[in-house]
């Protein structure tokens, strides 16, 4: 987020410093956990960290510390689930990008991870990534009950119902007939699992209560298909330099969209309308949400 131009700010709260300080202790946490022992191979490492500490956005992880802190507790008991995130969030852009899927030269403003390194370097860093996620929930998550719990959350959400599910139907053209229930159907798995688990996280490592958690619920389904519908929208109107990766991708393609469905008017009133739903869904909140309302605001206006 620091290489955003959008600032969104109320008269207590910039989520551009949030997102800085942020950022700075997620990255930290990010490389102590790569810092793997002799038996990793050096390249491996290399490319791992190449894509993981990479200037992405964190928004996943992010959103772990903003739940957190919404339900009452400590950010820093949070920081191994935000770590853990945006590990699985790597490993499914390493692979999406590998010719095999999207085939795809840029990510992040730099080569994907396959041309920087090779391809099978790129599908190891991927699957190296994908298992750390849990090594570093199960050892340092705690108490283990919470542990085992983000453990399974986030295996539910990264797996075969929840994110590779929906990156599986979208790659088969399932449903590129159908609708508008259709495309949701593959999003609420492609990219919305991984948005709900973050903030399910978040809630498991404060002890959130059930009504906190449900609330969130609602936020993240909300949020996630407004993050979506925005993606889709930045693919038609966006930047390449901006967003450091090809651009009009999904248009070449011929894929279902929102913007190739609804137009362009009406899929920003639709992001607009999930992100006041996501919002009205904080209010049971009884400590600070101005984090995850700005948030749901900055995902709207994001240029990248
Ligand atoms: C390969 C198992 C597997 C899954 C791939 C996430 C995904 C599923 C594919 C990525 C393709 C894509 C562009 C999906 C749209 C939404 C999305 C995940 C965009 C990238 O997320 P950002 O914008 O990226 O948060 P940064 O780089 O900022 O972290």
């Amino acid at each position: 987020m620091t290489s955003s131009r959008v600032i969104i700010e109320n008269d207590s709260f910039s989520l551009e410093d949030y997102g800085r300080a942020a950022r700075e202790r997620i990255d930290r946490a990010l490389l102590a956990y790569t810092n793997l022992d002799s038996g990793c191979p050096e390249q491996l490492r290399e490319a791992m960290r190449y894509s993981l500490l990479a200037p992405g956005k964190r928004l996943r992880p992010i959103l772990v510390l903003l739940a957190a802190e919404a339900c009452g507790g400590e950010s820093e008991a949070a920081i191994p689930a935000a770590a853990a995130v945006e590990m699985i969030h790597t490993y499914s852009l390493i692979h999406d990008d590998l010719p095999a899927m999207d085939d795809d030269d840029l990510r992040r403003g730099r080569p994907t991870c396959h041309k920087a390194f090779d391809e099978a370097t790129a599908i190891l860093a991927g699957d190296a990534l994908l298992t750390l996620a849990f090594e570093v929930l199960a050892e340092h998550m705690q108490p283990p009950v919470v542990a085992a719990a983000c453990c399974a959350a986030l295996a539910r959400a990264a797996g075969a119902t929840g994110m590779v599910g929906g990156q599986a139907d979208d790659l088969a053209g399932q449903f590129s007939d159908g609708g508008i229930e259709a495309l949701e159907a593959i999003h609420r798995r492609k990219t919305g699992a991984m948005f709900l688990v973050s903030l399910e996280l978040g809630a498991l490592s404060a002890g959130a209560t059930l009504e906190q958690r449900q609330a969130l619920t609602i936020y993240g389904r909300c949020l996630g298909l407004a993050f979506q519908i925005t993606d889709d929208l930045l693919d038609v109107r966006g930047d390449a330099a901006a967003m450091g990766k090809r651009v009009q991708k999904d248009s070449d393609h011929g894929k279902l969209t929102f913007p190739s469905l609804l137009g362009i008017d009406e899929s920003v009133r639709r992001a607009e309308a999930l992100v006041n739903e996501a919002c009205a869904a904080l209010a049971p909140f009884e400590t600070q949400t101005a984090g995850l309302h700005a948030l749901a605001h900055y995902v709207l206006q994001r240029n990248h």
